[in-house]
């Protein structure tokens, strides 16, 4: 037998460096001898279909796929739990909500267009769907880090998904908006307009999941034991304050690390840094709904956090890997319909479609009723019920009973219409209802872009720039010049500077008319600043990551007092080498590097230090990496810390005759407590240098 066959014998010994380990098995259970060979007629042979063995683990893997979800087919999850401060006790009955109650979660982060293994940078909403294993059954809150949404009517989904994934032709672009299909059907539908602002900010290319913000978009009951109903708009805020990248350095760190957003949860998590959000609420009653200006049942509509505070009812923590990417973030099952005795669904219509459509493509991706079933859907409490077989069914009632009522004795489950100690079924809000049946959108849903303009109107003017840059570049990939100017029509009812700054960036020949609307925009909505994400930055640094950029003969001292700085703050410096192998420092101690220079580029970091020594500098600043390294740090406008030994690499980048306030020297131990404090502002935005 030749030597290659010998090494694969694998299966015939069981000890191994680790010592004994289980022998493999088919799914039958039979152990395998040989797991490297098929069963042949002679080494040479051809193969025989006797090989059971064989076939059962093709055939298995063969099988391995299950269609990724129709939209948020990209996406990364965690367990943690829910912790309630007791703040909605007096508005919900639900027990998820009671003072010091935990309660198991799991929680799901996603990108909307993309497919499965598309980039996490893309320009995207980004889904944010949390389960509550309750005691009371299970609670999905499927929310996004918008909080408007693009269409009020869910006939209207399957459309715009359509328009907004890959076209049906060619199957490109994927992951992204900017081609003619998307901007063809958002500029003739006017009720997006308000989205459009918020997809066009930086919140659609957030820094991670870690850094967003989450909501439930929809207004949704709280109700009380008594039966007393309080209206409610859920947030998620993010306790490490809200971050996001610019542009360029999402069509960056796509290339340099597309699993960007989820190596940086599950990095996180493993290292103890558990990501945590505050559960927020904004409560009000129809008295509110009524004055408020806006019909709060609209989802491309929001209630400014100024006209109506929010309040915050606990917190989320995420604290656990998953075991199995597959079993559990793959085969989670959220659902809109999910909600417990206390929580109940408004009339906005999209609401109401999406509680159909959640369980219906939970059928087909899963492949039969009983995917709650699944470990990973199962309910933490107990579930009685007489619903039984179909696939892969792994609970069935036992005994002769599946029916109710019967009467035979004993006790089989009955609905419970009344309070019974802990337990009452599910009643929905008896709203009274008197209607006609129509096919008509409410004409309290007609005003499609005051709260557009009122988000633009909030922004600073960075992220205002940034808006126009947005539209810009992806107008300028739309090839029919029609649409480019349909879209700037919008816009001249938004803000005429914004049109303006579109139009002359497209190169419009001719600037349209302002698009006819159904109503006026309102210009006497204040500027709201919980709308921004630079007036909402973190007030620190923590669990963020500094990338340094080091030679051998790095100074040892400057180097140990950064991390201690930037460990004191709750945030980690990362080493980048010429070689991974690493580096010696001043003293002639080794460091490992994190990253080889090529695969660390500074779009992975937050902030820079360029810590090179005399002797190293000349070989660092002549590889395009390095000077990559600086000039993209620069032009992203990131503190960028540095030794003097830097100088030769800065000349090389091209910034040595631009070292702004953002630049601040580590020669001193001193100094590195002064670059982390820093650092709390994220991005030096009074840099003049263009984002390139
Ligand atoms: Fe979804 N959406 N959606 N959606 N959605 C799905 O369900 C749908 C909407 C959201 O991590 C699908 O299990 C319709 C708004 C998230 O597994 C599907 C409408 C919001 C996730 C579906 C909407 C969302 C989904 C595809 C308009 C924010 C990922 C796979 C009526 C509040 C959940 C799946 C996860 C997933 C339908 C609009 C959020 C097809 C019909 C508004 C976070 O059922």
């Amino acid at each position: 037998m030749a030597g290659g066959h010998e090494v694969g014998k694998g299966g015939e010994t069981h000890q191994t460096a680790q010592g004994q380990v289980p022998p493999l098995t088919t799914q039958q259970g039979v152990v395998v001898s040989d797991d490297q060979n098929t069963l042949r007629a002679g080494p040479r042979g051809p193969a025989l279909l006797e090989d059971f063995h064989f076939r059962e683990k093709i055939f298995h893997f063969d099988h391995e796929r299950i269609p990724e979800r129709v939209v948020h087919a990209r996406g990364y999850g965690a367990h943690g739990f829910f912790e309630s401060n007791g703040l909605l006790e007096s508005v919900s009955r639900a027990a998820v909500f009671k003072k010091g109650e935990k309660t198991p979660a799991f929680v799901r982060f996603s990108t909307v267009a993309g497919n499965k293994g598309s980039a996490d940078l893309a320009r995207d909403v980004r889904g944010f769907a949390a389960k509550f294993y309750t005691k009371e059954g299970n609670w999905d809150l499927v929310g996004n880090n918008i909080p408007v949404f693009f269409i009020q009517d869910p006939i209207k989904f399957p459309d715009l998904i359509h328009a907004a994934k890959q076209e049906p032709d060619r199957a490109f672009p994927q992951a992204q908006t900017a081609h003619d299909n998307f901007w063809d059907f958002i500029s003739l539908t006017p009720e997006s307009m308000n989205m459009v602002m918020w997809i066009m900010s930086d919140r659609t290319i957030p820094r991670s999941f870690r850094f967003m913000e989450g909501f439930g978009v929809h207004t949704f009951r709280l109700v009380t034991a008594e039966g007393k109903s309080t209206f409610v708009k859920f947030h998620w805020k993010p306790k490490l304050g809200l971050q996001s990248v610019v542009w360029n350095e999402a069509v960056k760190i796509n290339g340099a690390d597309p699993d960007f957003h989820r190596r940086d949860l599950w990095t996180a998590i493993e290292s103890g840094a558990f990501p945590e959000w505050e559960l927020g609420v904004q409560l009000f009653d129809e008295e509110f709904a009524a004055k408020f200006g806006f019909d709060l049942l609209d989802p491309t509509k929001i209630i400014p956090e100024e006209d109506l505070p929010v309040k915050i009812a606990g917190r989320l923590v995420l604290d656990r890997n998953v075991d199995n990417f597959f079993a559990e973030t793959e085969q989670v099952a959220f659902c809109t319909q999910n909600v417990v005795p206390g929580i109940d669904f408004s009339n906005d219509p999209l609401l109401q479609g999406r509680n159909f459509s959640y369980l219906d493509t939970q059928l087909k991706r899963l492949g039969s009723p009983n995917f709650t079933h699944i470990p990973i859907n199962a309910p933490r409490c107990p579930v009685m019920n007489f619903q039984q077989d179909g696939h892969m069914a792994m609970r069935n009632p036992k005994g002769r009973v599946n029916y109710e009522p019967n009467s035979w004795t004993g006790a089989t489950p009955r609905e419970l219409p009344g309070p019974r100690e802990s337990a009452q079924g599910y009643k929905s809000f008896p709203e009274p209802i008197q209607a006609q049946k129509v096919r008509e959108r409410s004409e309290t849903f007609s005003d499609h872009y005051s709260q557009a303009r009122q988000f633009y109107v909030s922004q600073t003017d960075i992220e205002k720039q940034h808006i126009a840059n947005a539209l810009t570049f992806e107008l300028s990939k739309v090839e029919r010049v029609d649409i480019r100017a349909r879209m700037v029509a919008h816009l001249l009812n938004i803000d005429q500077g914004l049109a303006d700054a579109v139009a002359k960036g497209l190169r419009l020949k001719e600037v349209p008319k302002p698009m006819p609307a159904a109503k006026p925009t309102r210009q006497d909505l204040k500027p709201s600043d919980k709308l921004s994400i630079v007036k909402n930055g973190p007030k620190s640094f923590a669990g963020r990551k500094v990338g340094a950029l080091v030679t051998d003969g790095v100074d040892a001292n400057v180097l140990a007092a950064l991390e201690k700085a930037l460990k004191a703050e709750g945030a980690m410096l990362k080493l980048v080498a010429p070689e991974v192998g690493g580096v010696k420092d001043s003293a002639g101690a080794w460091h490992d590097a994190h990253e080889k220079l090529e695969g660390g580029p500074s779009v992975l970091f937050d902030a820079v230090v360029i810590l090179p020594s005399k002797e190293g500098v000349a070989a660092l600043a002549k590889l395009p990496a390095a000077r990559d390294f600086v000039a993209d740090a620069v032009a992203h406008r990131k503190f960028v810390g540095y030794a003097a030994t830097a100088t030769p690499l800065f000349e090389k980048a091209g910034v040595a005759d631009a070292l702004d306030e953002g630049f601040l020297p580590l020669n001193k131990l001193e100094e590195c407590d002064a670059f982390v404090a820093a650092c709390r502002k994220v991005r030096f935005w009074g840099r003049a240098a263009a984002e390139r």
